[in-house]
């Protein structure tokens, strides 16, 4: 793979860490580790420093682990209706939801293991390996609003979310643009039922999706110290946080557009996004913000945060597509994590029956 990811030592010096920084390295080891792509550090297994050791699968699914109430999967109504009823139960889904049988893979499914092994994160890390600096990550309690251009705007608590909300489980491709792919099971309901219950104005044109603001807010999340000016990962803190991503109002509407508060069956492991993210699998995944805690119903488009630091590099609409190619990679040919199977790329990662319309000029 030709993928290149900038690093800190090609920041100008000028943007580099200040000495006083790194003469407290040893505090500030799990950061700067984490800053330099190498977050496995953060487990306090000093044998990943030297990178000898792989976590075991065990590591990996412990480390970003959410426990929930258990009354997770008592929801007060099942309004999804009679189609909903004729659903399979989905096997040890921990909300209850069914599974909707009108999305399939068509490819084996990522092991759990492999998807919460490899994950992006930028907040906590620019490197894969999240899951082990996600540990104090409390996703729990949580709270987000849903805002704008809306007749109702409210703060929901995720709480309540688990008991009001129609559960199911969508098996769901998911494309990253640096080209790996997996296909996991989400557990959670369309964007649409969750706007409606705003009630979008007519001005509502845009659904602006904002993550909690970092990466400070990262670092005092997951017990790190922080730093009042350019900490350890100067390129991290140069990007332009709070982490934001945006769609079309018809887009937000369309069926497919999903909000996830589960994954395999489970709450969302902490470096998936937990408790609460989106997922719009037609997209790169970089559309698939994690950890909301605003939407915002907009009359203009919002500025998002991929777009804003690298406008030539990521577009806003950002359709998956094998005939547009990253300027600096093919995006024909897909790879799966786990397996590193290839596969073509599909035009709307294969979902064109439901969104190809949405572009139809
Ligand atoms: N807040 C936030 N959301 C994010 C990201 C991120 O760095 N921060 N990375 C995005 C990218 S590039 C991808 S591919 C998906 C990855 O989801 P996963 O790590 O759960 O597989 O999350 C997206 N959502
Ligand atoms: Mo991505």
């Amino acid at each position: 793979m030709h993928y290149h990811q900038r690093r800190i030592w090609h920041v100008p010096d000028s943007r580099h860490t200040p000495e006083a920084v790194y003469a407290a390295r040893k505090l500030h080891r799990r950061r700067f580790l984490a800053a330099m792509g190498m977050g496995a550090a953060g487990l306090g297994l000093s044998s990943l420093v030297s990178g000898c050791h792989r976590a075991t699968d065990t590591e990996v699914l412990e480390a970003g682990k959410v426990d929930l109430p258990e009354t997770l999967g008592e929801r007060a109504d099942d309004p999804a209706g009679s189609e909903y009823d004729r659903w399979e139960e989905a096997k040890d889904n921990k909300f209850g939801a069914r599974r909707n049988p009108h999305f399939e893979y068509g490819r084996p499914e990522t092991k759990q293991e492999e998807a919460a092994r490899y994950t992006n994160f930028y907040e906590f890390s620019g490197g894969k390996a999240n899951f082990a600096v996600v540990d104090d990550f409390e996703p729990h309690p949580w709270k987000f609003e849903v805002t704008g251009e809306c007749g109702k705007p409210q703060t929901f608590d995720i709480d309540d979310i688990y008991k009001m909300m129609p559960f199911e489980e969508r098996a769901y491709r998911h494309r990253c643009v640096e080209t790996w792919a997996m296909c996991v099971p989400w557990t959670g309901f369309p964007l649409s039922k969750l706007l409606e219950k705003v009630e979008p104005s007519s001005g509502a044109k845009f659904v602006a999706l904002q993550t909690f603001d970092v990466p400070n807010e990262a670092d005092e999340k997951a017990g790190l110290p922080t730093f009042d000016g350019p900490n350890m990962s100067s390129v991290l803190f140069s990007y332009p946080w709070p982490y934001t991503e945006g769609l079309t109002i018809e887009e937000a509407m369309n069926d497919l557009a999903f909000i996830a508060t589960g994954i395999y069956g489970q709450p969302l492991a902490k470096q998936h996004g937990a408790p609460i993210r989106l997922v719009v699998p037609w997209k790169y995944g970089f559309k698939s913000c994690k950890s909301i805690v605003r939407i915002t119903l907009t009359k203009e488009q919002p500025a998002t945060f991929w777009n804003t630091y690298m406008p030539h590099e990521y577009g806003f609409t950002a359709n998956v597509d094998p005939e547009v190619p990253h300027p600096r990679w093919s995006q024909e040919t897909e790879w799966m994590l786990g397996t590193m199977e290839k596969h073509p790329t599909q035009k709307y990662n294969g979902y064109g029956e439901h969104v190809a319309e949405l572009y139809r000029a």
